[in-house]
Parts: structure tokens; C-alpha cells; sequence
């Protein structure tokens, strides 16, 4: 072998191609071929991005083959297709996953030894793309690797964002926003389908006329102005199965993206307004909606994506010639939340209006197409638009809307007489103050079935958040328990327990994850045990090199990892955390606490923009790690650290790491939670309340295997009925009372007495999130976590058994449920 490419590299078609295409040698020419043709440079001239680019483009490639045949399956055995609409999709770094999917990864690593790169450098150089904010985009992505891994037909909707999530930074233990530039050098994962280009209007007014021949009222809807979809495919490999299903997210564009006439007549600038206007749609994520222009934006990109997506799916199905009366039983639309449900009025717009279907059957068409999954309980959260602001951009589909609540409030009058409370509380519009619209209410009215991520939360949904609905339609509400894919979040982030895995059960674990009970045939086995324990060590010390390299802070790893990292929130209770480990501080300073085993408390997440309550609790995690990282007597026991800008990427790195897994939220307000899952999957032991996921999670775990404190959700509904005097709590605790008192004074941030005084007042006067309730047997349950540590047997006996019993979590299952119960794809074919 030169270094020139063989011929059968690019024809790629024969069986003997086919295999060299994943071998070694195979990978290294395709990189050499990648580096001169698609990069433009001399191997010897290249740097480490232009590296992980010609790496990018060949994983790419052998990503497109598998594509091809699955699409070309699709379309012989006309398959149901489940479209999952989401305004996110967090995917995190595609290079490694893809090499592992395809099992192409000891290969790539050969070539890269070959050519004297190292793999790991190389991936680094990927920007992550950060289309999400969270627990709702990150469920997507996973749901997309296992849909793909189980063989499920689908297509993954939603918004190609210019800008995703903001890249934060930490100045003076304050947040600091920066764009994320992630497109910047090209993105090789995406491929423009020019085929898929949609129009998506908005604003005017509507007309009627009368058909002639029946007399019947015809809708027309006159926009004032249009936009351009255009379709970017991110193709999504299953794990070894050769499918590949695709991401299709959708980019605004101006219709002509130049106007010569305007151009020629010398108003340069107004030549283009068209097209920055149009673009901003799907400039950034979710940009803030507190004043009228962020809310509008929002429900644009909201309409935008929805419209282009079941647009798509009405030209996919013309193309199979399938009649459009069929529609429901070709195409199964998940609703990812409330942000796509606006989905249900165009699905209504383009049946009845531009297929003139009548509106009854069109209903029971649309009812059938659409899921809606339910992610959060916080009131502030569930979507209304203020009715003018949604009636001047959607003027025909209020009107739809408005007969929809028609309809459906003369059902509920039938079904509750007299209960007019009832059929407010019911209704699509409310009327409380200004007139809104409430998605949620079209999400559940629209849908065949609604679906809550947790137990606990889908419960709380039939109970409270939807509880006049599902007396209306009890049989629509069910549960799927979130889940993550075990292929990113175990066998990527920690290859070193993916190999011991491995050795002792076999592959069977990748695609069933229950697979791993096999591991508690170890679990009093010491030499096993010890083995378990040095693993973990290991992972720490990685983890700490990796924060020694980027952040110059050196961490004890036989010190407890003891890990939040999720969302800034009040009602997941960083603060909580902090105040407990002021709590160690003060009991350290006294002389109480002698024999502490050392600890490092890691924290990372972003807070909102705008929410500065939750920047406030960046500062006091940051003001605690000051403190106690420079006083003598605690510096070697206590360790603070805040990570800055976690992102998928670092949490890969991190959960492998840690030894405690912090999911303390108010019980009751985490829907599921899925940090908690990749955690447990890692051999984490959770400290938590009984809330979301954590209920399930210790039902499998063992409560034995699980540090529980803190109150239930029916005992926080009842001290809310009763009124709650958080203050009560401070003055029943000596610990607490200092902690408050030396945040008031000052005593915790060098006299000063004015940055915390809005948090501290909050806490003894509010506390929304019964923090102050929840604090001594939060101390008491880290007190416990802390002395069995000490016992690394017991410990790693516990650890194993978390990662043993995580087989429930794999985001496999989720999907499995979803088919069974909500899409009726039957997976046996
Ligand atoms: C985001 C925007 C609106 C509504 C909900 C969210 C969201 O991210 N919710 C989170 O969804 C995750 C996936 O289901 C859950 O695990 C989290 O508990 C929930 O907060």
C-alpha cells in the first residue's frame, strides 16, 4: 500500500470495498483521499480540525451507504413512519458515536496510530451542536438512537437553529453569556435535501366564498407574507444494524433572497431586510420570551418547523401515491412537548382547506396522527399565546382553533351539565384577564393519546395538571418512563467499563440492557469488587486530568465525587446543595466534624438568560467553593468546584466520574429527570427525594442502594394547603440558622452582605421549592452517604449494583412502550 487511494475506495460497491471500507487500511486511504480532495491540503500542511474533518467526512460516508438501503427498505415494504416533532434535539458530538454505531472505532484508531494522530484529540475538535436547551432535547436525540436501533421507521423534526445553546462562561463566579458559532466551519454531518423545500405563510387575513355547485362556505387564507423552508438530513445510525434514519431540520429563508428591483432603485439595505427578517426565524434557540417581539419569534419558529414537517409528510405520502384519507395510518406525529402542537390546527388547515376533506373526517384523521408528550408540571411553563399576538400571525388557524373549542366545548356541556367552571377551565382560549391560547389544552383535545415521562409525573397529570381531561378521556393518558441510550452514555463515555463489561456478560448488554442483571452473580465476589473500585478510580482520574488541563485545578480523586449537574433551577435545589455544604464548613470550623472522608462537590449547568434568581445560585455555589477552597482547615476536605458550560460533551466526561449523584428537586416538580439515569448506568449512587425518575430508579436499585430524604410530593401538596413558614424550619435548626445567618451577614463572602440578601430573604420568607424544610434530612441522608464511602467495599458493592439493575433506563425500552402502547408499530415483523 502508497498512500494514494485504491480505486474500489470510491466505487464503494463491491463486497470486497464494502469490507475494506471499515478495515484499517481502508480507513487510513479514505482519510488520506478526504484530506486532499475535501479539505484542500497536503496531509503534512493539516492541522487537528482539518484532522477531525477529513475523519468526519469518510465516518460520513459509510454512514450514506447504510442510508441508502434503509431508505430504499422503507419505501418497498411501506412502512407506518413516526415523525417525532421537537423544538429540540440535542444531539452532542456525532463523530465517535457514529464509529461506534458502526463498529468501525478500533479501525479509526489503528488508521490514526498509523498516521501518528490520536483519535480522542481529534474528536475534540467537533463543535457540539447544541440544539437544546435540556432534558426535552436530549430525550429526543436518545430517542432518535434507539428508534434507529430497534428498527423503527422514523423521522426526527425540527428547527436547523444558526445559533444553539449559548456557550457560558464564569467572570467572578458570575454567568456569562456567549454565542454559540457552531456552524462556523461547516457542518459535515448535514446534508441539504433541495427536493424537501417548503413554504410556510403567515399573517393576513382570511376570505370566504360560496361553492357554487353545493352552496358550502370555502376558506381561503390571503398571507401577508411567505417563508422558505429548506431541509438539512443529520442521517442517525443504529447501533451495528446497518439502518440509518434521518434528522430533517428545517432552515428559514427569504423567498428571493435578494430583491433586484428594490436593489437596483439604490435601497441597498431594504434589498435584503426580506431576508434577514425571514432568517431570524431560525436563527437561535429559543430566544427570550418575556417581551411581545421574543414571544412572537417563538411561535413563528414554532408554526415554521410544524408546518414544514407535516407539509413534508403530506408530499412524501402524494408521492407513494397513498390517499390522503390514509394519512393517519402512514404517519404517527409524537408531539415533543407543547411546542409543535400547534401542529393540530395545520394538520386541520391542510386537510379541510387545501385537500377538502370535510371537517369531521379531517378530525378523525388528525386525532389519529397525533401523540402529545407531556414534560414538565411547572404552571409557568405550560404554553398560552396572547390571543392578538397568535390571531395576526395565524389568522385561519384561530379560526380553526375557534371551531375546534366549538366542537368540543358542546361535547364537555353534554358531559358535565351545568359545570360551567368546569368547561372554563376546559376551554382552548382563556378568558382569565387577557385572552390566550392554551396549547396544552389543543395538545390533549388533538391527540389520541397523551403520555406523562415518569410514574409519579404522569400520575400527578390525571391528578392536577390535567385532571378535567382525563375525567373527559381516561382512557387516552398513559406513561413511558424516560430513558437513555446506553450506547452514548455508557459504552462512549466510559470505554474502560464497557470492556470489563464486556468480559464478564458478554455484548448482549448494548441492545438489552437488562442484560446487566448478570453483573450481581458478582456482587460478593471482592476480587470483582476491587476490580470495580480501581475502575472508578480511574474514570476520576480522568476526569481530573481533564480539569486540570482546562480549568488548572487539581482534584483529590480518592476523594467522594459528589455530582449536581443538570438546569439551573430553583426547583431543583442547587442552593440546596451549597447550604449543606455551608452547613460541613461551619461544623468543620467549630471542631464537631473530625473525621470527614474528603469530598469534591461538582457542579455544572446553565441558568436562562433572564432568570436571575438561578444566576444568583451560580454565584453562591461559586462563593462557596471560595471559601472553602482557601481556608486552611477545610481546603484539604472540601473541594467546590464549578464547571463551566456543560454541555453533552461534558457529561460524558463527568458521569463516569462520579461516586453521589445529586437528584434533589421538590418532590413533585421534576417531571423524570434522565441525568439521574446515566448516573445510575455509571455505577453512581443517588443521594434524592421521591420525585420523577428517582421513585423507579430506587424500585429497581433497592432502597438500600439509594440515600432517600426529604418530603413526599402528597406531604408538600398538604404543608402548601396549610401554609408553609419556611422561617419555622430555621428557627427549629441550630445548623440551619447558621448557615442562613452567616449568609446574611456576610460571613461567607467577605462582609458582604448585599449579593445573597434577596436569596436569603427568599428562603425564610417564600421558599417555593421548601428548601428550608428539606435541609436536615438532606444533612442527615450526606452524612450517611459519607460514612458508608468510608467503607469501599460496601461502597463498591452499591455502586455495582446501581449500574446491575439500570437496565430499565435504556432509552430501548422507552421506545419499545411507545410502539406498543402509543404508535402500534409491532416490532416482532
Ligand atoms: C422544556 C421546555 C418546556 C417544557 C419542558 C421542558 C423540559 O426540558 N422538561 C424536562 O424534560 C425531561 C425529558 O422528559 C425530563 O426528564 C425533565 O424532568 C423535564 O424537566
Amino acid at each position: 500500500h502508497g498512500q494514494q487511494p485504491s480505486e474500489t475506495e470510491t466505487s464503494g460497491t463491491t463486497a470486497i470495498a464494502a469490507q475494506d471500507n471499515r478495515s484499517a487500511d481502508g480507513i487510513r486511504l479514505a482519510f488520506l483521499r478526504h484530506m486532499r480532495r475535501t479539505i484542500g491540503k497536503p496531509v503534512e500542511f493539516s492541522n487537528t480540525l482539518d484532522q477531525y474533518r477529513a475523519m468526519a467526512h469518510l465516518v460520513r460516508d459509510r454512514v450514506m451507504d447504510d442510508w441508502i438501503t434503509t431508505v430504499e427498505s422503507y419505501v418497498q415494504h411501506n412502512v407506518r413512519v413516526v415523525c417525532y416533532l421537537s423544538a429540540e434535539f440535542l444531539l452532542g458530538p456525532h463523530l465517535l458515536n457514529a464509529m461506534l454505531n458502526l463498529g468501525i472505532t478500533d479501525s479509526a484508531e489503528k488508521a490514526c496510530d498509523e498516521l501518528h494522530y490520536s483519535l480522542t484529540q481529534l474528536a475534540d475538535e467537533e463543535p457540539e451542536p447544541g440544539l437544546g436547551n435540556g432534558g426535552l432535547g436530549r430525550l429526543a436525540a436518545c430517542y432518535m438512537d434507539s428508534m434507529t436501533t430497534l428498527e423503527v421507521p422514523a423521522v426526527g423534526y425540527g428547527l436547523r437553529y444558526e445559533f444553539g445553546i449559548f456557550r457560558q462562561e464564569i467572570r467572578d463566579g458570575w454567568q456569562v453569556e456567549h454565542s454559540d458559532k457552531w456552524l462556523e466551519y461547516g457542518n459535515p454531518w448535514e446534508i441539504p435535501a433541495s427536493e424537501a423545500t417548503q413554504h410556510v405563510s403567515f399573517g393576513g387575513h382570511t376570505e370566504t366564498t360560496k361553492d357554487e355547485k353545493t352552496g358550502e362556505l370555502i376558506w381561503k387564507w390571503v398571507p401577508a407574507f411567505t417563508v422558505k423552508g429548506v431541509a438539512y438530513d443529520t442521517p442517525i445510525p443504529g447501533y451495528r444494524n446497518k439502518q440509518v434514519n434521518r434528522l430533517r431540520l428545517w432552515k428559514a429563508e427569504a423567498e428571493d433572497s435578494f430583491d433586484l428591483e428594490i436593489f437596483n432603485r439604490g435601497d441597498y439595505m431594504g434589498a435584503v431586510r426580506d431576508k434577514m427578517e425571514s432568517e431570524t426565524i431560525s436563527k437561535v434557540l429559543y430566544p427570550p420570551d418575556e417581551t411581545e417581539q421574543g414571544k412572537r419569534l417563538r411561535l413563528m419558529q414554532q408554526y415554521f418547523f410544524t408546518s414544514c414537517s407535516l407539509q413534508d409528510m403530506v408530499r412524501l405520502h402524494k408521492l407513494q401515491k397513498l390517499p390522503i384519507e390514509k394519512f393517519a395510518d402512514k404517519w404517527s406525529v409524537q408531539l415533543n412537548d407543547t411546542h409543535p402542537s400547534i401542529g393540530i390546527a395545520e394538520l386541520m388547515r391542510i386537510l379541510t382547506d387545501e385537500e377538502e376533506i370535510g371537517w369531521d373526517e379531517a378530525w378523525t384523521i388528525t386525532q389519529a396522527t397525533f401523540g402529545y408528550t407531556n414534560h414538565t408540571l411547572l404552571p409557568e411553563a405550560l404554553e398560552k399565546w396572547p390571543l392578538p399576538i397568535f390571531a395576526s400571525l395565524l389568522p385561519r388557524h384561530i379560526e380553526i382553533i375557534y371551531e375546534i373549542n366549538r366542537r368540543f366545548l358542546k361535547d364537555m356541556q353534554a358531559k358535565f351539565p351545568g359545570d360551567t367552571a368546569r368547561w372554563a377551565r376546559m376551554s382552548l382560549i382563556g378568558e382569565d384577564g387577557e385572552k390566550q391560547v392554551r396549547m396544552a389544552n389543543l395538545a390533549v383535545v388533538g391527540s389520541k393519546m397523551v403520555n406523562g415521562v415518569a410514574k409519579l409525573h404522569s400520575e400527578l397529570l390525571k391528578e392536577d395538571t390535567l385532571k378535567d381531561f382525563y375525567e373527559a378521556f381516561p382512557n387516552r393518558f398513559t406513561n413511558v418512563t424516560n430513558g437513555v441510550t446506553p450506547r452514548r452514555w455508557l459504552m462512549l463515555a466510559d470505554p474502560p467499563l464497557t470492556a470489563l463489561l464486556n468480559e464478564v456478560l458478554g455484548t448482549a448488554w448494548h441492545t438489552d440492557l437488562y442484560a446487566l442483571r448478570g453483573l450481581e452473580d458478582y456482587v460478593d465476589d471482592a476480587g470483582f469488587l476491587d476490580k470495580w473500585r480501581k475502575r472508578q478510580e480511574e474514570s476520576k482520574g480522568r476526569l481530573g486530568d481533564f480539569i486540570k488541563r482546562s480549568m488548572d485545578v487539581s482534584l483529590n480523586p480518592a476523594s467522594m465525587f459528589d455530582v449536581q449537574v443538570k438546569r439551573i433551577h430553583e426547583y431543583k435545589r442547587q442552593h440546596l446543595n451549597a447550604l449543606h455544604i455551608l452547613g460541613l464548613y461551619c461544623r468543620i470550623k467549630s471542631g464537631e466534624l473530625k473525621d470527614l472522608p474528603p469530598r469534591t462537590f461538582l457542579f455544572g449547568g446553565k441558568a436562562a438568560p433572564s432568570y436571575t434568581y438561578a444566576k444568583l445560585m451560580i454565584k453562591l455555589v461559586c462563593t462557596v467553593g471560595e471559601l472553602v477552597g482557601k481556608d486552611p482547615q477545610t481546603k484539604d476536605l472540601l473541594r467546590v468546584l464549578f464547571v463551566p458550560d456543560y454541555s453533552v460533551s461534558l457529561g460524558q466526561r463527568i458521569y463516569p466520574a462520579a461516586d453521589l449523584s445529586e437528584q434533589i428537586s421538590t418532590a413533585g416538580k421534576e417531571a423524570s429527570g434522565t441525568g439521574c439515569m446515566k448516573f445510575m448506568m455509571n455505577g453512581a449512587v443517588a443521594i434524592g427525594t421521591l420525585d420523577g425518575a428517582n421513585i423507579e430508579i430506587r424500585e429497581e436499585v433497592g432502597e438500600e442502594n439509594f440515600f432517600l430524604f426529604g418530603l413526599t410530593a402528597p406531604q408538600i401538596a398538604e404543608k402548601q394547603k396549610a401554609g408553609y413558614r419556611p422561617r419555622d424550619f430555621y428557627e427549629k435548626s441550630p445548623l440551619l440558622r447558621e448557615v442562613m445567618d452567616g449568609l446574611r451577614d456576610g460571613r461567607f463572602s467577605n462582609g458582604d452582605r448585599d449579593t445573597f440578601a434577596p436569596l436569603v430573604r427568599d428562603l425564610l420568607e417564600v421558599d417555593r421549592y421548601f428548601v428550608m424544610a428539606d435541609f436536615d434530612d438532606y444533612a442527615r441522608a450526606q452524612s450517611e452517604a459519607g460514612k458508608i464511602f468510608c467503607d469501599s467495599k460496601k461502597w463498591s458493592r452499591m455502586s455495582l449494583l446501581n449500574t446491575a439493575r439500570s437496565g430499565k433506563f435504556s432509552s430501548d425500552r422507552s421506545i419499545r412502550e411507545y410502539c406498543q402502547n402509543i404508535w402500534k408499530i409491532n416490532l416482532d415483523r
